[in-house]
């Protein structure tokens, strides 16, 4: 039985970015969590159409940060000395962040989005434009064989029917073959207060154990768990059919079921109380913002990530709080945050003197941007986060 525990109000398609004729009859869904009381799975209670959100104006470049390049670079490389796949597949591949390291020849690329998989195709690896599904595995299986490395970052949580997609996996994977996937973990999200990594992409925000239990009643098995700290926390997970005796769950399989077994993520209690919590993050974050402007301070916002889409929207916080919003990605610049129409400019015209705080969008980027932004920092500019609780930092 699915159970509601978090209700983030009206929100809009967190990437969806808008021209200003474009305000007007927004699309808006009610954002509210739930937990599967059977599967332990957290989920939206409503789900977006999936064309809604991955289509030709998709914005979201992974290769905007060089903490991902380098993050997919290092994967790529270990993966290939590890299992030394032949045939490759990747679902989701948005700007060829991940197979740019493999060969066009035997790499092949699914991904919704034209305009990405217009990119993969210019690079020479076979990109299909679809979603991820059986049927489509059954056609890549035809035209192509089993493959030996399914990879897939920042993909499978938002996909609706998760039975479909692993399904489609295990129809497509070599008798000796991995599936490895990453996306946010829902013990990083809880201990660390991050809510913002529910919006209308993430359909799900996984654990290990619902994982397991939906990945099982697949005919897949984990056997591998890396956690990671990018994306504000994230597990990479690694599956073999069930079939294939020759790998068996390593150390930390065990341990990351045993650590949510702990924090109680098969417990509905835990969700209630998180809950909570939200609500004071809102509540002091707004404080200190109106504070800030009362104080007569410039408040700006840096990164128009989709997580700051779903903070500004609960929270309520718009262009009287929050001046602009900088962010790097030339589609995004010019354009208005989904929901409160905060205007979007380049950090080349608003990072400037005149700032004196930063709420962090991007705050899972904190060590880079930190880095990059040494001058901002040493005349006295601070920043903002909700995560792990509502600061102002230098
Ligand atoms: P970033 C996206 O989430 C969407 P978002 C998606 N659903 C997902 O799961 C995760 O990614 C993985 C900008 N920026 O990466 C770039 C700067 O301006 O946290 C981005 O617009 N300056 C697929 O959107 C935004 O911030 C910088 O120095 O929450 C960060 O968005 C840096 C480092 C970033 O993902």
């Amino acid at each position: 039985m699915k159970k509601e525990f978090l209700d983030l109000g009206k929100q809009p398609i967190a990437n969806k970015f808008l021209n200003k004729g474009e305000f007007d009859n927004e699309f808006l869904f009610d954002l509210k969590a739930v937990f599967d009381d059977d599967t332990k799975l957290v989920s939206l209670k409503e789900f977006v159409a999936p064309e809604m959100m991955f289509n030709d104006d998709y914005t979201y470049h992974a290769s905007m940060s060089d903490t991902m390049k380098i993050h997919f670079k290092s994967l790529a490389d270990r993966l290939q000395s590890e299992f030394n796949p032949v045939n490759v597949l990747e679902i989701g591949s948005n700007d060829g962040i991940f197979i740019r390291h493999f060969n066009p020849d035997n790499t092949f690329a699914v991904e919704p989005c034209g305009n990405f998989a217009d990119m993969t195709n210019d690079m020479e690896y076979k990109t299909y434009p679809e979603f991820w599904t059986t049927k489509l595995s059954k056609l890549i299986k035809q035209e192509h064989g089993t493959m030996d490395l399914i990879y897939a970052a920042n993909c499978i949580c938002h996909i609706h029917d998760l039975d479909d997609t692993f399904t489609a996996v295990r129809n497509l994977l070599s008798e000796d073959g991995i599936f490895v996937f990453e996306d946010p973990s829902l013990l990083r999200m809880m201990e660390r207060g991050s809510y913002d990594q529910l919006y209308d992409e993430h359909a799900h925000i996984f654990s290990v154990t619902a994982l397991k239990n939906l990945l099982e009643r697949n005919g897949l098995e984990i056997f591998r768990v890396d956690n990671l700290n990018v994306h504000g926390g994230s597990n990479r997970i690694y599956v073999k059919l069930k079939t294939n005796r020759y790998r068996t769950h390593e150390q930390s399989y065990f341990s990351n079921l045993m650590q949510e077994e702990t924090f109680g993520l098969d417990v509905f209690n835990t969700y209630e109380i998180f809950a909570e919590r939200v609500e004071k993050s809102k509540n002091e974050l707004v404080s200190m913002l109106k504070k800030l402007k009362d104080d007569g301070k410039k408040v700006i916002a840096y990164g128009a990530a989709s997580k700051a889409t779903t903070v500004f929207n609960y929270c309520g916080i718009d262009n009287s709080l929050i001046e602009y919003i900088t962010d790097t990605t030339p589609s995004k610049i010019g354009k208005h945050q989904p929901g409160t129409h905060i205007p979007i400019i380049s950090p080349d015209d608003g990072f400037d003197e005149t700032v004196d705080v930063a709420y962090l969008g991007a705050w899972n980027f904190k060590t880079e941007i930190m880095n990059k932004e040494t001058s901002y920092l040493s005349r006295g500019g601070k920043f903002i986060t909700h995560v792990p609780q509502v600061m102002m930092f230098s």
